[in-house]
Order: C-alpha cells, then structure tokens, then sequence
C-alpha cells in the first residue's frame, strides 16, 4: 500500500506529490455549512466529536486528498486554559481580557481538561473512518501565535497591544510563552495517542515578531514544544509553519527541529529548497487567491512550484489556509493538475 502523505516522512518517498489544504474543511462547503447551521457557536462544533470528525472527512470525501486535518481551531487551548472564547459572526474570535501580569493567577494548564477530551474523541472517530493510506494531521497554534491572540483579545492587523505588553515586561513573557509551550506540547501528545500520524504548528503571526526577538519568541518556545514531543514520539512528523518569516525560515528550519517547513506564499520554494536541505520536507505554497480566481493564473502557477521542486520530494500546500468565497470546482481542478504528471 502506497501513501503518499505518510511515505514522504519515511526512507521511501512514493514518486506522487502528497497534496492536503489548510482550513480545506470550512466555510467554502456547502456540506460543511449543512453542519454548521445547526450549531450557534463554532467552538461548540469543535467539541461535538460525531459531527467534527464528519467535518474532518469531508474534503477526503470529496477529493480524495492525501491527508485530513483535524476539525478544531487553535483557540481551543486558550479557552482551555480558562480565558473564554466566543467566535462573533463577520468579527471573529473575541477572547475575555487577559493582562500579562495575571496569567498565572486566571490560566491553569487543568482547568477543562474535559473539554479538550472532546477533541482526542474526535482524533479517534476520524481514525476509525479514514482509509489507512490516508494521514491524519493534528495541530495546534505555536506559542507567540497564541499569546498575541490571549493578550489582545481578538484577531488584528498588528497585535500592537499585546506586543506592547510583551517589551514592557519581557521577562514575564518570556514565561508565558513557556507555559504555552506545555499546554501546546500536552494538546499535542494526546492528540498523538489518539491517533494522528503528523502535527502541524501554525504560527500564522510569527511576521509580526521582529527580528531582535525572532530566535527567543518564535524559535525557542516552538523548539521546546517539538523537542519534548519528539522525547515520547522520536520519529513523529512535525510540521512548523512560521507565516512570513522571511529569512528567519532559514534560522527557524535550523532551529526548531521539525521535519517540515510549511511556507508562505511570498517566499520562493526555490529560494527554500537551495537553503533548507533534505531531510527537512518543504510544504507549499500556492497564494490562496489563486484557488479563488481558478483558470489559467491557477494551473501556471502549479507549474511552477512543480517544476521549482522537481526533484525533490515536498508537499504541495497553500501558502495558507483556504478561502471561503473559493469554488469548489477549482479545489478539484487544482488536485488534478498537481497529480497530473507527478514529479
Ligand atoms: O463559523 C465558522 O465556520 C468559523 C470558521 C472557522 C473554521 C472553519 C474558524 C474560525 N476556524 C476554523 C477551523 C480551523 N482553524 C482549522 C481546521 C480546519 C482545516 O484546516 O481544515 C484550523 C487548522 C484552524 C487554524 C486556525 N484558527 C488558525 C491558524 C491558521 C491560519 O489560518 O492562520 C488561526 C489563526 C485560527 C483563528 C481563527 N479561527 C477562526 C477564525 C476566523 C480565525 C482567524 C481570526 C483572525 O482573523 O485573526
């Protein structure tokens, strides 16, 4: 049995081009949206494990794609740890106000242990419905990702607030961003019990960490959680996807110690490829527009990360996650293209 998906991590890569998308369970299907309309409250969704291991499965259902990813949202750890978490429609998510110098007083790495239970419910639902050649990718925020969303209380265009916090009291997060790494760490292992093959860290904000703090405030933290993961899992799949990282991909692949770099869409596979050598995988990085806009811009651009990584065995990615005014038809037209004389 060949697995594109799962072979890629191993000595004997198959010569097909594993493809998954991130957010590729969402708002853009019609079949998801049928779930959702039933739910007034996303995270209440990301804690029902029948209906988020339906959801998780859609998209191999659909197009058949090498791996699943997990239904839940990142945010599922800060309403864990106690700082409540509501998804406002056309807003997004709006978390209780949470001061740097109160975390260790209001967050406890205990708190609804119960709920997080509901997500390894789902793990284990999904494994029980997911062909074996299919992978099953877990995931959860990296630390600075998750502290900038915890301190400023919402999404935002430069998390200013929180950042100001941040230099204001450098040591202190500088130990908030390690408790982060062991609730992250935690999440992930049992996710890994429960049964998914690989991990995805998605620091979507690791661009708006500037580069005097890059190594303490992204690459540390995120080394910390892949280094313990790896003390019970020696041989797990990890996936670091650190968004606009610029050069730091470099710093970020030597450091962090996973197996797979994810990368935007603004950084060159080829420019990756000379710098990050085998045996880190590259994953990536189609713009996400270009699935809106489908067609011609579309297949040129598959093209062309084709044939950057010819030779080489990667992953093809978005450079992030689906959007959701994208056609279905175009996700399918994009699998097809990709496999279309693989390699
Ligand atoms: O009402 C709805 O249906 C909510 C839409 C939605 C969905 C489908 C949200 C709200 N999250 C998700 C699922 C989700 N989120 C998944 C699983 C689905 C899949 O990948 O197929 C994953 C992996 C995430 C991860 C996630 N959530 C990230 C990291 C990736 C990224 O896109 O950068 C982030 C930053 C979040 C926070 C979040 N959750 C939802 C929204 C609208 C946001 C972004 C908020 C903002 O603008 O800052």
């Amino acid at each position: 049995m060949t697995s594109p998906f799962l072979d890629i991590f191993s000595e004997r890569p198959s010569n097909q081009t594993p493809i998954w998308f991130m957010r590729q369970a969402g708002r853009y299907l019609p079949e998801y949206m049928e779930i959702r309309k039933n739910y007034s409250s996303f995270l209440k969704l990301c804690y029902s494990p029948q209906d988020a291991a339906r959801i998780t499965l859609q998209p191999i259902e659909r197009y058949d794609l090498d791996a699943a990813i997990l239904f839940s949202d990142i945010l599922v750890i800060p309403d864990c740890l106690g700082q409540d978490v509501n998804f406002i429609k056309s807003e997004g998510p709006v978390l209780s106000p949470l001061l740097l110098r109160d975390f260790e007083k209001k967050l406890s790495l205990t708190k609804d242990q119960e709920k997080l239970s509901l997500v390894y419910d789902t793990v284990v639902k999904v494994r029980q419905e997911l062909p074996k050649a299919k992978g099953l990718i877990g995931f959860s925020g990296a630390p600075w990702t998750l502290a900038l969303y915890m301190l400023e209380g919402r999404g935002s265009r430069d998390f200013s607030n929180a950042k100001r916090e941040a230099f204001e009291n450098e040591a202190l997060f500088s130990d908030f961003l390690s408790f982060l790494s062991t609730a992250i760490t935690d999440h992930l292992v049992a996710q890994v019990k429960a049964g998914v093959d690989a991990v995805q860290i998605f620091d979507s904000w690791a661009g708006l960490c500037p580069e005097t703090h890059f190594s303490r405030w992204v690459i540390e933290p995120t080394r910390e959680v892949v280094s313990n993961l790896r003390k019970q899992f020696p041989s797990l799949p990890v996936i670091g996807f650190p968004r606009h990282a610029g050069v730091h991909y470099i710093t970020y692949a030597n450091g962090v110690g996973a197996s797979t770099v994810s990368l935007d869409s603004v950084t060159p596979m080829s420019w990756a490829r000379e710098r990050i050598p085998a045996p880190t995988i590259l994953q990536g990085n189609l713009d996400p527009v270009l699935l809106v806009a489908g067609g011609k811009a579309l297949k040129e651009s598959i093209h062309k990360i084709k044939d950057e990584m010819r030779g080489r065995p990667y992953i093809f990615n978005l450079g992030h996650g689906i959007l959701p005014q994208t056609p279905v038809n175009h996700v399918r037209d994009c699998v097809e293209w990709v496999r279309g004389s693989s390699q």
